[in-house]
C-alpha cells in the first residue's frame, strides 16, 4: 500500500499513527500542500477532493478520508484495536474523535485559511485568530468530555490508545501553530503526554517525516 500525505497534515498524521500502532508498513509519498501539489491533475485523478491523505491499495483502489482509512485498517488488522469492544464505549470513542475531525479541522485547514485571506482579505493574524477560536471551541468541549468521565484513563478512553487519541494528537500539534493556550486543557495535556511517550505516536509526528521542513 502507498500512503500519500504531507508531513504537516493532521489527517495524514492520524493514519501514520494507526499504521505504526498496528505495525503495518506502507510506502510513503508526499504532496507539498503549500506548493499546491495536491491540486495537480495527477493527484486530482487520485482524490478529486484535492485533500491528503489518500491510501492506494495494492489492487489500485484508492481510499480517501482519514476516518474511513482508520476504519479500514481496523477491519483488515484488528490488533491492537483502535476501538473498544462495548458498543457504548465505541460510540464514546467515535464521538471524541469527531470533535477534532468533524468540528475543528474542516473549518481551519489550509484551504479555509487561504479563502479567508484571499476572499475576505484577512491578515495572517486575522486568519490565525479564526483558527485559534475554532480549536479552542473544540478543545473546551473535549476537555469537558474527558476531564471528569471515569472512562478516561491515561488515554482518552482507558489506558490504551484509541481512535480518539489518533485524532486528538494531530490537532494539538496544529494548535501549537496557532498559539492556542494549552494551559486551559490539563486533561488533554495529560493525554497528549501519554500519547507522545508511545513510539507509534512519536514516530508519526511531523518533524520525523522524510518530507519535514522547519
Ligand atoms: N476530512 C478529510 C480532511 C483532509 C484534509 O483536510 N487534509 C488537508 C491536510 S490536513 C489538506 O489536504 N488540505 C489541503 C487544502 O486545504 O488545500 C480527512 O479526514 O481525510
Amino acid at each position: 500500500m502507498k500512503l500519500i500525505g504531507y508531513f504537516r497534515s493532521s489527517a495524514a498524521f492520524r493514519v501514520r499513527i494507526a499504521l505504526n500502532l498496528k505495525g503495518i508498513s506502507v510506502e510513503h509519498a508526499s504532496r507539498h500542500l503549500r506548493k499546491g501539489e495536491h491540486t495537480a491533475p495527477d493527484y486530482v485523478a487520485i482524490n478529486p477532493q484535492k485533500l491528503v491523505p489518500a491510501l492506494v491499495l495494492d489492487s489500485g483502489q484508492v481510499l480517501t478520508q482519514s476516518l474511513a482509512i482508520l476504519e479500514y485498517l481496523e477491519e483488515i488488522h484488528p490488533a491492537p484495536p483502535l476501538l473498544p469492544r462495548d458498543p457504548v464505549d465505541r460510540a464514546r470513542v467515535r464521538s471524541l474523535a469527531l470533535i477534532p475531525t468533524a468540528d475543528i479541522h474542516p473549518i481551519q485547514n489550509l484551504r479555509v485559511m487561504n479563502y479567508l485571506r484571499e476572499k475576505y482579505e484577512q491578515t495572517e493574524e486575522g486568519a490565525f485568530a479564526w483558527s485559534r477560536h475554532w480549536v479552542e471551541t473544540g478543545f473546551d468541549a473535549y476537555e469537558a468530555s474527558v476531564a471528569k468521565d471515569p472512562k478516561t484513563g491515561a488515554f482518552s478512553h482507558g489506558d490504551q490508545p484509541t481512535m480518539a487519541d489518533l485524532c486528538l494528537v494531530p490537532q494539538i500539534f496544529n494548535a501549537g501553530r496557532f498559539k492556542v493556550d494549552m494551559t486551559r486543557y490539563p486533561t488533554i495535556r495529560r493525554i497528549y503526554d501519554s500519547c507522545m511517550k508511545h513510539p507509534a505516536f512519536d514516530a508519526a509526528q511531523p518533524a520525523k517525516q522524510p518530507d519535514a521542513e522547519s
